[in-house]
Order: structure tokens, then sequence, then C-alpha cells
């Protein structure tokens, strides 16, 4: 059944936070409102010493209009009574930056090689979700295995958000040195 609830989208079963650590490229995309993340994203999720889930991610965004750079974000994230879903604090190395507190759930990874993510910043009276986000991350820069293509394909139709993501580039620009950043 497919009512677009979020409140019914199926998570990850069993999350292993260990598993996940380690690095993510985002190959693609749904947009939330006012779009911060652009192209280039990278996340290197960590588990701290206390045991919490951490991350640190790069990516290119435009900031005041106009002005490209790489940004480096920090986040942190809230534990639930389900091990998928967290709550992700989030900041800029630069106090220009965004920041933010969403919900982070994992829809579907296999741990090794994509993973599937969703947020939901602001909900409908029906449930639905009226402003979300969503990243499918692989293990691999150039992309998904085509393997695992039809999962992810499933996932996204599962989120009701199918036909909505663009692909995220990785043309290095934020690896090159000499990038405005603080
Ligand atoms: O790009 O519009 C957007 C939403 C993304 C919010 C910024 C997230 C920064 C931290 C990312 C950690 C790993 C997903």
């Amino acid at each position: 059944a497919q009512d677009c609830k979020v409140e019914n989208f199926q998570v990850k079963q069993d999350f292993d936070k260990t598993r996940y650590a380690g690095t993510w490229y985002a190959v693609g995309k749904k947009d939330p409102e006012g779009l911060f993340l652009l192209d280039n994203v990278v996340a290197q999720f960590n588990i701290e010493d206390d045991g919490s889930m951490a991350a640190t991610a790069k990516g290119r965004v435009i900031i005041l209009n106009n002005w490209e750079m790489c940004a480096h974000m920090f986040a942190t994230f809230e534990e639930s009574t389900n091990p998928a879903k967290f709550r992700m604090r989030y900041w800029g190395a630069a106090s220009y930056l965004q920041t933010g507190n969403d919900e982070h759930w994992v829809i579907d990874t296999d741990y090794d090689n994509y993973a599937v993510h969703y947020s939901c910043r602001l909900l409908n009276e029906d449930g639905t979700c009226l402003d979300s986000y969503s990243f499918v991350f692989s293990r691999h820069p150039t992309g998904l295995r085509p393997e695992d293509q039809a999962i992810v394909t499933q996932k996204k139709t599962e989120l009701c958000l199918l036909g909505k993501y663009r692909r995220v580039t990785h043309n290095g620009f934020c690896e090159s040195s000499g990038n405005a950043e603080p």
C-alpha cells in the first residue's frame, strides 16, 4: 500500500551504525525548499567514543546569492527508539553556512554499496510530506552498481519521490586546494 504518509515509510531493519560508518558519496538527491548542498557531496560517518554517530560532510554550495564555495559541515545524531531514525543537528565550519536540526532516516542500505536517506522537514495535515530531502549514497564515487539501481528505484517509489531526484556530480570541486573555505 502506498499512502505516502511519512509515519508509514519503512526504514532499514536493525540498522547497524558501525557498519554504516565511513565514506559515502552522494550520487542522487531530492532537494528541499531552499536547497543548500548542490554537488560534490561527500559524507564521512563516524562512531564517537561515547558510541554516538557523527558526520562530517563537504559539498559545493552557493551562498549570498552568488558566492560559490566548498562547505565543510558537521553533524551529530540523536538516537530514537528506532535504530534507523535519528535527529540530526548540523552546522558549518563557518558561521554563514546553514545550521539546522532535521530528521535523518536511513531508509535502506547494504552498508557496502548503497544507502537511501530521507528527511521530512514539514508535514502536511494528512501526514504526507510538504518539504523533504533525500540523498542516494554510494560507497563508489562513480555511482551505483547496476544491481543496486533497481533497489534504489523501489525505495524512491516507496518514499513517493520517484522522478524527483537529480544526479549529484563529482568533479573534484571540494578536493582541489585553493577553494574559498574557512
Ligand atoms: O542540501 O538542502 C540541503 C539539505 C542538506 C542539509 C545539510 C546537511 C549537512 C550535513 C550532512 C550530513 C550527512 C547527510
